[in-house]
């Protein structure tokens, strides 16, 4: 029988409440849009803080007119965004053009102000090769599916940013999910181990399809996982787009001074289903804890910052609204004017010189579509 220590060699409270308290949210508006961090205040001129909040007003109208078109059997796969719009749009407005986009499932949004036109979105949802056909001029790699697989892929990308001199950074996204998977530890660990210039974001939504979040972790924080990194973390109020936009500007300027890897985790929610495909969200959590959610709201919570500083108006808000819905209803209608794609359409793209083994079929298949 193991005999007892008599020394205490860990105290266990001890260490819990230390890394508690490193790991504190860090937020510059609250609910009510007023600034309770004024030091932290990101730089931002008027017209700048007009933008993100046109963006993510965007967002929300792309999110409604997205779902009722998948409704309709106009979409295909579709992961609702409304809730997520700080964390997606104020992470992608710290970024330049030069940077990588690896988005998850849920990241359409940052694709789109990244540059993917936004009826190329629309045939991503549709499951059209020309959806995950990136225009030369946008760094960024088509959305991934196979959980936390992008988080591998930004280090590699950040490391080749870094070897090439480039001021550039690679920003990825899970969720809270995702940061159990082993791709996820064996990315930070890469990317902490080599200084790549890298930013992952968890936007932590508070459940994995139905697992919640204390499920997933014993962890108090997703962002302390930076520490066995060796990698700056950080946790932010994820409905707070001043404290996102800061949080990750600051990731990146420390990324592209060769400080290495920042770990963000954004506290969110998503107010719709996992996906369109069948979940429902009432199985698995309470109205109350969508109606507290809800009080978080981003765009909310932004209008009113803007409203007080006499930068935004009812009217304002309703031309973008108007003129998302057009541009919209554009997007689909080039969508739907793509030639459907063909089984030779997508054995062409997959292989730059076809496997002589495919070669018969592949012919099978042109005669077979030219009739
Ligand atoms: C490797 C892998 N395992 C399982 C799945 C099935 N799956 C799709 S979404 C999902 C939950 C992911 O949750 P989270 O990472 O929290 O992201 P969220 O959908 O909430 O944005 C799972 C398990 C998958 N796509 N890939």
């Amino acid at each position: 029988m193991a005999a007892k220590t008599k020394k205490v060699i860990v105290d266990s409270k001890k260490q819990f409440d230390a890394i508690k308290k490193q790991f504190e949210t860090f937020q510059i508006l609250n609910e009510k849009g007023e600034v309770v961090n004024e030091e932290a205040m990101p730089d931002l001129t008027d017209d700048q803080l007009k933008e993100l909040m046109r963006r993510m007003v965007f967002t929300r109208v792309l999110d409604q007119r997205s779902i009722s078109l998948n409704r309709q059997g106009r979409l295909g796969f579709y992961a609702p965004t409304a809730g997520q719009e700080a964390s997606q749009i104020a992470t992608h407005f710290a970024l330049e053009k030069e940077d990588f986009v690896l988005p998850g499932y849920r990241d359409v949004p940052q694709l789109i102000w990244h540059g993917l036109p936004l009826y190329q979105a629309f045939l991503f949802s549709r499951g059209h090769f020309r959806g995950n056909q990136m225009p030369d001029d946008v760094n960024a790699l088509s959305p991934q599916i196979i959980i936390g697989a992008q988080y591998i892929q930004t280090a590699g990308v950040a490391l080749g940013l870094k070897k090439r001199g480039k001021k550039a950074v690679a920003i990825t996204y899970t969720g809270d999910g995702g940061a159990s998977q082993g791709d996820f530890y064996e990315g930070i660990n890469f990317a902490g181990a080599y200084k790549a210039p890298a930013i992952f974001v968890v936007q932590n939504n508070r459940y994995a399809i139905s697992t919640p979040v204390e499920k997933q972790s014993a962890a108090g924080t997703i962002a302390q996982k930076a520490v066995a990194a060796g990698i700056v973390g950080v946790q932010v109020d994820g409905m707070d787009p001043l404290a996102v936009y800061a949080a990750t500007a600051e990731a990146r300027e420390r990324a592209i001074n060769g400080e290495g890897p920042t770990l963000i985790e954004t506290l969110t929610f998503r107010y719709g289903p996992h996906t369109m495909a069948g979940d429902d969200p009432t199985k698995y959590r309470t109205k109350e804890i969508e109606n507290e959610w809800e009080q978080k709201d981003p765009l909310v919570r932004f209008r009113a910052f803007l409203e007080n500083k006499g930068l935004w108006s009812e009217e304002e808000e309703t031309k973008v609204i108007e003129d998302a819905k057009e541009e919209i209803k554009q997007a689909i209608k080039k969508a739907d004017a793509e030639p459907k794609q063909k089984v030779t359409d997508l054995m062409k793209i997959m292989f730059e010189k076809m496997p002589h083994n495919l070669e018969e079929q592949f012919e099978i298949y042109t005669q077979k579509e030219s009739k």
